[in-house]
């Protein structure tokens, strides 16, 4: 029968599913693993309120003796990093969409992330039950975005205005939903057998661009049977220069059924994707942990190379136990093999992204990069006791996820948990609650404004004290004078006939830069220069320690009246947005006291621009939060320190 060729694949197969927010990941994860074991998808028949992923899921199932591993992906970009991490551990990624502008508008990025990896993936257009629009114009939206040339491989049938079935292009044939797998065979709608025509012909065409002897025969005008155009699909769609497309409703379990019967004939063997990932066939078994959960008690990893035993040792770090979930339950298996994706238990010190075997010679895996962090949140321990426990905490809390990130910021000595945006943060706060009883306080990072002075200003100091014994005397001249921003602090002995014994200089140096740690509005004091001009010593009560007081004292008060201003941090951001949004990026900067430099064209982005400006660090806390809001989630920035500016109008 057409359509259900014997499909030679040995091992276990491996799938991600990603897609924006909220399209129906979780639903359709739920789904698949329902109609693999040949259930019913609950069907409550309205949405139940949606429950976003925040970390990835892993699942197992056997469909038509096939054995596959699963990965529902979180959608929001807060959480990019944990899908990264998956698609670079799967053979094959399913896109979940819906036909809503704003969901459409998040899909350049997650098709830039399957493309650069090279990673086959299908494209599965879920709620389309709801589907309002014309279908040709989610296409068009579609196609717009893929690098590699779509193939849908279904059309909607409507029946009134809601879609109750689809024709399958291949086959010529059209259904009626039913429930799960139960798809009935209806006659074919006559004002769908143009359109069914143009999709057939077209996939024909994008197949024959692949295939010489294909598009020969095309060219004789000879069409190709069913069995033809699978196996070329098959081929194309595995190597992922062809992106199919398949129609469904997770909720409704509709569409289910084709949908595991496309990924069946199409994804590629999991020896295939290693072959891809420069990763040869025999050897010493090889793992890639993709995810660390439950303060490193469990990981996720993928087997490049198996089999993987039970209680293998891999320098050192030996495999607690190894998983499998089946249904919603976790069960010990001995062992695993190559294709896999696997729990495994207590892996002590192998964090996100770490290997466990030795990639022979050649063999490279890639694994992503965490993108820098767009907010930050001072954080402290709200119980004293509790701040021995807080750093070994965070350090695995970043092992788990390095989206995340920990800065101890020297300017204001505050400890800052870095990441992708408040949810993520909080995510990772509740955790520590959850994982390590820590209660954690958070604040907006404090900015670490400095100070510096605008007239030079002579100032007398001396201490004197006469208590009992021997007293204590130093006299000094000194002058203050602002410098050039960025020249830091210059100190000048201009001594002359001994006034000061050389003996006694440094004192005098030591008292200056201590008195600069704190100025008139209590920030550090930068880019100013003190020269001792002139003093005078006693012979008995003069010591280090008196010249160094009236050094001190001597710049504390000359300070405040060398017109002292306050300085804040001013950074060049970079900040990427579709050029849709690229006024409104301008106009958020400037109304952050933002200095535009200018906008260009982002490299290797089509469609996105690059806004540059210069914009004081206090203005940057809650930045990205607006910039998602103006560019339905898509924009973001880089930051890094470009200068310091005098605050002008701002009260410390
Ligand atoms: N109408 C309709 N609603 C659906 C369908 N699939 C999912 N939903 C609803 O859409 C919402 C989001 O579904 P989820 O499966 O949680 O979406 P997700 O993609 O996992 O979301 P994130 O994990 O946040 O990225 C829920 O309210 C679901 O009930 C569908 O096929 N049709
Ligand atoms: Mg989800």
């Amino acid at each position: 029968m057409a359509g259900t060729a014997k499909v030679a694949v040995a091992g276990p197969r491996s799938v991600a599913l990603i897609g924006p927010y909220g399209s129906g990941k979780s639903a359709l994860f739920d789904a698949l693993i329902a109609a693999a074991a040949g259930g019913q998808v609950r069907r409550s028949g309205d949405a139940r309120k949606h429950v976003a992923t925040t970390e990835v899921r892993l699942g197992h199932c056997s469909f038509l003796g096939d054995r596959w591993s699963i990965v529902d992906c979180p959608g929001s970009v807060e959480f990019a990093y944990e899908a990264e991490a998956a698609l670079a551990a799967v053979d094959f990624a399913v896109l979940v969409c819906e036909a809503s502008a704003t969901k459409l508008a998040s899909l350049p990025l997650l098709f830039r992330s399957l493309e650069n990896l090279g990673l086959p993936h299908l494209v599965f257009v879920n709620k389309i039950e709801t589907l309002a629009s014309p279908f040709d114009e989610l296409l068009t939206a579609l196609r717009a975005q893929s690098k590699y040339p779509l193939a849908p491989r279904q059309l909607p049938v409507r029946q009134g205005d809601a879609v109750a079935g689809y024709v399958d292009v291949v086959r010529g044939q059209a259904y009626r939903y039913g429930t799960n797998q139960s798809a009935e065979a209806i006659d074919f709608p006559a004002d769908l057998r143009e359109p069914e025509k143009h999709a057939l012909d077209g996939l024909a065409e994008v197949l024959a661009d692949q295939d010489d002897a294909l598009l020969e025969k095309l060219i004789e005008e000879i069409a190709p049977t069913p069995a033809e155009i699978y196996q070329h699909l098959r081929k194309d769609q595995a190597k992922g220069t062809i992106v199919e497309v398949l129609l469904g409703s997770a909720m409704l379990g509709q569409g289910i059924f084709p949908l595991w019967k496309a990924l069946r004939h199409d994804v590629p063997d999991s020896k295939e994707t290693a072959a891809r990932r420069g990763i040869g066939p025999s050897g010493e078994p090889l793992v890639q942990i993709f995810k660390t959960v439950q303060a490193g008690k469990l990981s996720y990893g993928r087997v490049w190379r198996g089999p993987l035993r039970d209680s293998a040792v891999f320098d050192g770090v030996r495999v607690g136990s190894i998983h499998r979930y089946s249904g919603n339950e976790a069960q010990r298996i001995p062992e695993a093999e190559a294709g896999e994706l696997t729990g495994l238990g207590r892996l002590e010190g192998a964090p996100t992204g770490a290997i466990l075997g030795h990639p022979g010679e050649g063999e490279s895996l890639h694994f992503p990069q965490p993108k820098p962090p767009v907010f930050a949140l001072a954080i402290k321990a709200k119980d004293r006791k509790d701040d021995v426990k807080l750093p070994a905490a965070l350090q695995k809390l970043t092992a788990e996820d390095p989206s995340l990130g920990i800065v101890h910021d020297a300017a204001t000595g505050e400890t800052l948990l870095t990441g992708q945006g408040d949810i993520h943060l909080n995510s990772a706060i509740d955790r520590l609650a959850t994982l390590y009883n820590l209660q954690i306080a958070t604040s907006p990072p404090k900015i670490g404004f400095k100070e510096t002075i605008k007239r030079k200003v002579q100032q007398h100091s001396r201490y004197k004290r006469q208590t009992g014994g021997h007293g204590q005397f130093a006299d000094v001249k000194l002058e203050i004078e602002p410098r050039h921003r960025g020249e830091g602090f210059l100190f000048t002995d201009k001594i002359v006939g001994g006034a000061v014994p050389k003996q006694y200089i440094p004192s005098v140096q030591d008292g200056a830069e201590e008195a600069l740690q704190k100025g008139p509005f209590g920030y550090p004091v930068v880019d100013v220069a003190v020269t001792l001009v002139d003093g005078s010593f006693h012979t008995v009560d003069s010591s280090d320690m008196a010249f160094k007081i009236a050094a001190r004292q001597g710049i504390s008060e000359g300070l405040g009246k060398a017109e002292p201003v306050l300085l804040e941090p001013v950074e060049h951001v970079t900040v990427s947005v579709p050029n849709s949004a690229t006024a409104a990026a301008q106009r958020l900067l400037t109304g952050r006291r933002g200095q535009i430099l200018g906008y260009a064209e982002r490299p290797g982005w089509p469609g996105w621009d690059d806004v540059e400006a210069l914009v004081p660090a206090a203005e940057l806390h809650d930045l990205i939060t607006q910039l998602r809001s103006e560019t339905q989630g898509l924009g973001h920035y880089r930051r890094r320190f470009d200068h310091l500016a005098e605050a002008r109008g701002m009260m410390p």
